[in-house]
């Protein structure tokens, strides 16, 4: 018996276009370009078993319950600035020691963006937030209908930790959907991450706090961006420790291994026994994926989706990233369908 999984989106995931990524000080091709949510959204409007909504709250004050001001005061400034100089804002200089001064706009950059893929430009902030609002929009209908749903944000979020940018990301979406659920009375919330790169941001904010269980399938940080966390011995710390798991891979792990350790992580999901599951879906561990390095297939994202379902807990999937964009919508659908199962 099929139900409906509302979908939700913004106009504004079309408004920005990184024209370029900067790596090992060469221009390289940007990965995550508008054409990721015009796949997806076109698959998804031609499942059967999808409804699709444009989100309307202001993502702002849910920003700002997760992320510090000043941070996101400074992306609303590189935006601006970024129009000023029709030119898209890229650091140079990252805290070499951090006695918190970012003496001027230089500093401010490296300060505020961890890495050279992640440029900001004059929709970057409209976008950033829009999106946040896909993902609490998300959580709020999850809430009251007690339904798998499913926020198509881009910008993605994993990556962004509380004053950091990186990764393609500026706000972290699932984080922010986690915190808006406790903040309406959850006790409990977990964010399961598929994404095929270490979530450091959902890590990051959620390190010493036990309220929220963060568990993490990615490629090992030995391989795979974002390289200076994602081991399996990083178990959170204060109040936090034992809430967070990592379970990193090796490259090219296909279906069948990569399952063995989905078995690991779920029992540890439902051992905490959340009120509410928030998946961070990135679909970028295909095996076609330009940036991935893992060999996932199609119908295992299906298999995801139903070993998700089975846990009985209301699920909020954000998407993250995924790039082989020929494939995505395909990816998702397989995923969604996967958890309706
Ligand atoms: C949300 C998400 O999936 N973010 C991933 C960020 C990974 N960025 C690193 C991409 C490096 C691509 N450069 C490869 C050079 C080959 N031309
Ligand atoms: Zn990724």
């Amino acid at each position: 018996m099929q139900k409906e999984i509302p979908v939700i989106y913004t106009p504004a995931s079309f408004s920005y276009n990184p024209p370029y990524e900067l790596f090992n000080g060469k221009v390289d091709t940007a990965s995550e370009t508008i054409e990721r949510v015009r796949m997806i959204l076109t698959a998804v409007a031609h499942a059967d078993f999808t409804d699709i909504r444009i989100s309307k709250v202001n993502g702002l004050p849910y920003v700002l319950n997760v992320h510090d001001s000043e941070y996101v005061d400074y992306i609303k400034r590189a935006s601006d600035e970024s129009k000023q100089e029709k030119s898209p804002i890229f650091p140079s200089v990252h805290p070499y020691v951090d006695f918190g001064r970012a003496s001027n706009h230089v500093a401010e950059r490296g300060q505020y963006v961890f890495d050279t893929y992640t440029p900001i430009l004059p929709e970057t902030y409209n976008a950033t937030v829009a999106a946040a609002a896909c993902a609490v929009e998300g959580a709020k209908v999850l809430m009251k209908e007690k339904k798998p749903v499913y926020a198509l944000t881009r910008p993605p979020g994993h990556h962004a930790e509380k004053a950091k940018a990186g990764g393609y990301c500026y706000a972290n979406n699932a984080a922010i959907a986690a915190q808006f659920l406790l903040d309406s009375g959850a006790k409990k919330v977990c964010v399961f991450d598929f994404d095929v790169h270490h979530g450091n941001g959902t890590q990051d904010i959620f390190y010493e706090r036990a309220d929220v269980l963060v568990v993490n399938i990615h490629a090992a940080p030995e391989y795979k961006f974002p390289y200076f966390t994602g081991y399996a011995d990083e178990h959170g710390v204060n109040e936090g420790e034992g809430s967070n798991y990592n379970f990193p891979l090796n490259l090219k792990t296909g279906d069948e291994a990569y399952d063995l350790t989905l078995n690991k992580a779920l029992a540890v999901i439902k051992k905490y026994k959340p009120e509410y599951l928030i998946a961070s879906a990135g679909f970028d561990a295909h095996y076609t994926d330009p940036i991935g390095g893992l060999s996932l297939t199609t119908p295992y994202y299906r298999r995801i989706g139903n070993k998700i379902g089975e846990l009985g807990v209301p699920v909020l999937s954000v998407q993250e990233g995924g790039y082989a964009t020929e494939v995505l919508g395909q990816n998702v659908i397989s995923y969604l369908q996967g958890i309706l199962d």
